[in-house]
């Protein structure tokens, strides 16, 4: 299996997210994809290759311009300030407040393109997070000619970050930019399984009113998990997407049996769509040890889930997402990929 992999993405690296009253170290760091490129390349799993750039035209598909012109931008906004720390957000449009009206100041554009604060902006996030969109895309571009699998290794991921909202350490829907170019090159059909420990909130989001992407999502319950206001089961598409979005929420310490069989009922329903090609986001934060999450999948287990992903038969890439026990993630993802490319 194709691996698209950039250096860029270590100009992402933020210094802290807010949590619990407080500035904490950033779960989200490069070393990340380096233990998962490492682990990709010692087992052989394929050809590891450069993205090409895509450019605007296709974020524009996924996401509001005036949301990319933020992120754009933001950086020297705020550097102007004369602040030399990450960018973070600290006042937000919740309800009872305007939501037509984006701020002049950078500031008050923080928080009203976000829905956390666990998003730092440095130097470098815009070049990183183009990448990253950029690795998907190539990947979509790998799949339509041909390939039966190809895997995204972006960084930083993208499932929380919505038309207009970054959030949760995304900030360019990496896997839904994909499912659209996916469409955009004539697939009629296009599914996102989500199996990140979190609910793709964003995601949803971009595809909830609509029939030709089905999103279908495995995660921590949100009255107990982040992002906490979506990912219900009873979210399940409003309008021509009526029936296109299935939440599967499972309790805090979900074992892999219970796990699986909620695969299994994701992928009934994808196939039930008569999806014609598959993106994953590929978050492996279920692992018993991540440091944020709250299931107990073991690593032998995520074999077992690629392996299962490809007994849909379908055209499928892969897309990285969530997964924060660092010392393990490269050995969980290439679970995936190696159950997958024997299944
Ligand atoms: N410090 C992804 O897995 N905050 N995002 C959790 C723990 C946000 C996770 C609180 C978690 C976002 C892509
Ligand atoms: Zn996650």
């Amino acid at each position: 299996m194709l691996t698209i992999h950039s250096d860029a993405h270590r100009l992402h690296h933020g210094a802290g997210e807010f949590y619990r009253g407080r500035i904490v170290p950033c779960f989200e760091m490069p070393a990340r994809v380096e233990q998962i490129l490492a682990s990709v390349t010692a087992r052989a799993l394929g050809p590891v290759v450069a993205p090409k750039p895509h450019g605007r035209g296709p974020l524009e598909r996924v996401h509001a311009s005036d949301y990319l012109d933020f992120l754009a931008g933001a950086w020297d906004e705020w550097s102007a300030l004369g602040e030399t720390g990450d960018a973070l957000p600290y006042a937000w449009p919740a309800r009872d407040l305007r939501q037509d009206r984006p701020p002049a100041h950078i500031d008050g554009k923080l928080g009203f393109y976000s829905i956390d604060a666990a998003v730092p902006i440095t130097a470098g996030t815009w070049a990183a997070v183009q990448a990253s969109a950029d690795c998907a895309l190539t990947g979509a571009s790998a799949v339509l000619g041909g390939q039966r699998a190809a895997f995204a290794l972006c960084r930083p991921p993208g499932h929380h970050a919505g038309p207009r909202a970054m959030g949760g350490f995304c900030y360019l829907n990496n896997a839904a930019i994909a499912a659209q170019a996916l469409r955009d090159a004539g697939v009629g059909k296009v599914a996102v399984l989500d199996v990140d420990y979190h609910h793709g909130n964003g995601t949803q989001a971009i595809f909830y009113d609509r029939a030709d992407v089905f999103f279908a999502s495995i995660h921590g319950d949100p009255a107990v998990e982040y992002p906490f206001f979506a990912g219900f089961a009873d979210e399940t598409g409003s309008g021509d997407g009526q029936g296109c979005n299935l939440n599967l929420p499972l309790p805090w310490g979900t074992r892999a049996d219970a796990w699986l069989v909620a695969l299994d009922t994701a992928c009934a329903a994808i196939a039930a769509f008569g999806a014609q090609a598959l993106v994953v986001s590929l978050g492996v934060d279920t692992f018993e040890e991540d440091p944020i999450s709250h299931f107990k999948l073991a690593s032998p287990d995520f074999t077992r889930i690629g392996a299962r992903v490809a007994g849909l038969g379908l055209p499928t890439l892969f897309v990285m997402e969530g997964g924060y026990a660092v010392g393990d993630i490269g050995t969980n993802v290439a679970n995936v990929l190696e159950g997958f490319a024997r299944g």
